[in-house]
Order: C-alpha cells, then structure tokens, then sequence
C-alpha cells in the first residue's frame, strides 16, 4: 500500500486532540490515507518508552484511533526506545511488546520504529551480541515485527534509520555501512524512512531514490520535512510543496509530511503533498487550489466575509518554502534590490520610482493583511502567523522609511536614520552575538572576525 499523509514528528509542543481529529479530515480531503502519531513532545515515545499510557492518555489516543478508523485511515503510532534501549536485553524486547499490547488494545495496527537523532554509541553488550548498530537495530526491529504480526497479521511496521538523510553519510548512501546492513537485516515487509539529501531537502530526486532504494534493498517512505519549522522557530511555511516531482512516486513506498509545528500553517503542506502523492503534479496549480480551499477558515470575527483571496495568497508569498519566498515576493525584493543597486540613485527615473511605488504597495499589502489577520474568528490561525506577519510588517515599514529616505536625495555622506535609534525589531541576545562571530558571504560560507 503506498502510503501518504502526515507525521506528527516534530519537536515542541504537540497538537491537541482535536486539532489531531482535523489533520485525519485534512488528510482525507487532500486524497490521502494515512497519519503517524509521533511527536517528540509525547514523552513516553522516547524517555518513557518502556511505560504504558496511563487510563486517561490512553483514553485520548483511543477517540483517534476510533476517528481514523472511521475515515478509513491508515494510523500509525511512533515508538522510540532509542535513547537508552539495550538491544541485546530481552526484557526490552518486552518492554516493546507490552507497549504494543496495550496499543493493539485500543485498536492501532501500524507502528513506527524511530531511531532518529540519538548518539551513534552502543553499549559494550550490544557490541558484543551484534557488532553493528544497524545489525542490532535490525534484530530489534525485526523481534518487534515478528511479535506484531503474531498479533495483528495486517500490521505494517515503518522504521526511522539512524541515517536517515544522505548528508548524514557525506552523500555517499553506497559507501555506508550501516544503510548497507539495515538493507540486507531488516524484515523485507518494514518499510524505511528517508529524509533524501538532507534533513530539510531542497530537491529530492529520482536519481537518488534510485540509489537509496538499492542500498535498502525496497523503495523508501519519504519523511518529508519540506514544511517543518521546529529549527527555526521564526519561520513558518504556507507555500506549496516543491523540488519533488511525480517521477519519484513510482520510487518510493509513501510521502508522508511532518509539518510545521503551527498545525493551522499546515492546511497547504498537507493539501499540496496530496496533489504530489496524487501524481500530475503542478505546484502553481496545487497552490491556487489549497488556498481557495483554504479561505473558509479564514473568517472574520466582525462580518460573515473572509480574508481576501489576494491577501491569503499574499500570507503564502510571505511564508513561502524554506529556500524560497513566493514568485511575486521574490520579483518585489529583486526590484528593492535594484532600487539599491547605486550608493545614490538617480530617485528622478521613473522605473526607480515605479519600483518605489511597488515596494510602498507591498508594505500596504501587509499592513492590511496584518490587520486583518488580526480580526480572524479562528485565533489558531492568527497565533500560527502573528510572529511573522508582525516581522514582515516592520522590515518592510523599515525598507521602505529607508527608500523614502533615498527619494529625498541626501547626500553622498548622510546616514540613515539620522538620530540614533534602536528599532525593536532588531534581534538582540546570545545567538544574534554567535551569528555575528561568523559573517556569512554571497556564497553561504562563513568567516570570521573583520
Ligand atoms: C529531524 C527529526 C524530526 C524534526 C526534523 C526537522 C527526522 C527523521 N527527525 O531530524 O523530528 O522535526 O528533523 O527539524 O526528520
């Protein structure tokens, strides 16, 4: 079965129950069928794993399990034993066994293994029962399997490798060893996850699934984290997916997204990976088609009306993709750019001040879209882009005060602003001071000092 949808993987604070209940329709209205329930912030995947749920959390987790099995969807849950399991104990193996048990009670049949971002030692034990952490992974994975199906004949089992990302092993997915090892040990029915070149990819191309599919002796499940913005907490994502094409769908096993942490950010993430998993995949399209999908939650708390359809597709130009902000705003900074380009421009030409007029457009742009964001009924959706939408509003006023200023025509020595002043939107703190130890250049790489 190929699967697609989304994980909840990230870290920081999970969504609620029934924003949950939300992601399974979102799920299902973007064409596709499954949802994993894994965020880091759920403390018995990772810390706890070896405990049961309590009464009242299991109790929760079963109103999900009820509501994806009436849509129909495939739900998995995470289970991380990584961080202190002993591999070669049989009583973790138990331990494993007993949290399965209680979860197949409350009816989930699917379960994911994650091995993600945990210190590659190995306890001497191990060392000695397997050699390999891959190999004891595997043989782990593989009792875990074994007792799963034992249980629940149809269960799948999805399993996050220590590598899970080609960056992780200089690009070079053949040369690993471990990847090499989880292809040859691990149960041919657990399906893999892979991140492609990086953690957040850019691109992920067929090419590449090609190789890595070979390596893991099956097709992978891309675990995309396209929109997920747990690193950087300033940014959030509401643009479509991009940098996969459709050529990869017949390379791998499921595209499932793990998103921003903002679950009202997501409803594009979630929309335009459906259109991918779909196939005919055309970004613009698969844009303008979420947002028009998108605008009933967008009502105001004062009328009946909605936030415009211009200004919501202004919110996802602002909040983009993480390489990338939308065609028309990236058109906007290249034009500020060039309005820039001379120590002192010549404000009289009409394309410097057709320029001007468009950037003083795009700043009124987001004021009012600000303020109408504001006004939204749903406050959810407000908090998911207040943050940025405050940034965005006062860089832009600034730009802007600065070209203004420019149109004036000051001399070649004056200096903006000119009475000193520090804007509050200027970041401050411990890592504005690291980030200005190490200057980064037009190439992105760094360098120190000077
Ligand atoms: C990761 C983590 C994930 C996190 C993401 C983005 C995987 C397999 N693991 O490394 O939990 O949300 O990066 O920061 O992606």
């Amino acid at each position: 079965m190929f699967l697609s949808g989304v994980i909840e993987g990230f870290y920081g604070r999970a969504w609620s129950g029934a924003q949950r209940v939300e992601m399974l329709d979102w799920i299902g209205a973007a064409g596709m069928n499954t949802f994993v329930y894994g965020p880091k912030d759920d403390i018995k995947i990772r810390a706890r794993w070896r405990e049961t749920y309590t009464a009242a959390e299991a109790a929760e987790l079963q109103k999900l399990v009820d509501a994806a099995a009436v849509r129909k969807q495939q739900f998995f849950v995470a289970i991380a034993p990584s961080l202190d399991v002993v591999y070669s104990d049989a009583s973790d193996v138990d331990a494993l066994a007993r949290r399965i048990d209680q979860l197949l009670g409350l009816g989930v049949r699917h379960y994911v293994l994650l091995f993600d971002d945990i210190p590659r030692t190995m306890r001497d034990e191990d060392v000695a029962a397997f050699g390999t952490l891959a190999a004891a992974q595997a043989a782990f994975a593989n009792a875990a399997f074994r007792y799963l199906r034992s249980k629940a004949p149809d269960g799948m089992m999805l399993f996050c490798p220590t590598e899970y990302c080609a960056a992780f092993v200089g690009h070079d997915v053949a040369g690993s060893g471990y990847l090499q090892e989880i292809g040859q040990k691990l149960a041919p029915e657990i399906g893999v996850f892979w991140t492609g070149p990086d953690i957040v990819s850019e691109t992920i191309s067929a090419d590449s699934l090609r190789e890595i599919g070979g390596v893991l002796r099956r097709k992978p499940v891309i675990w995309d984290n396209f929109h997920a913005n747990d690193y950087d907490i300033r940014r959030v994502y509401a643009g479509p997916l991009g940098g996969r094409g459709d050529d990869i769908l017949p390379l791998i096993d499921g595209l499932i997204t793990n998103p921003n942490n903002e679950f009202e950010a997501n409803f594009v993430a979630v929309r335009t990976t459906g259109a991918l998993a779909g196939g005919g995949y055309d970004e613009a399209a698969a844009l303008s088609e979420a947002l028009g999908a998108w605008r009933e939650r967008f009502r105001l708390a004062s009328s009946n009306a909605t936030v415009s359809e211009e200004h919501i597709r202004l919110l996802a130009e602002l909040c983009y993709q993480p390489f990338r902000c939308g065609p028309e705003v990236e058109g906007l900074l290249a034009t500020a750019k060039g309005l820039m380009a001379e120590h002192r421009p010549d404000t009289r030409r009409p394309e410097w001040q057709a320029g001007y007029a468009a950037i003083v457009g795009l700043r009124d742009r987001i004021r009012a879209l600000f303020e109408q964001m504001t006004e939204l009924e749903n406050r959810d959706l407000f908090y998911a882009f207040n943050q940025y939408l405050w940034e965005a509003r006062e860089e832009v006023t600034h730009l802007v005060a600065y070209l203004g200023w420019l149109n004036e025509r000051p001399a070649a020595d004056a200096l903006f602003p000119a009475k000193q002043r520090v804007y509050n939107f200027y970041r401050h703190g411990f890592t504005v001071g690291v980030q200005e130890l190490l200057k980064r250049d037009a190439e992105g790489r760094f360098h120190h000092g000077a």
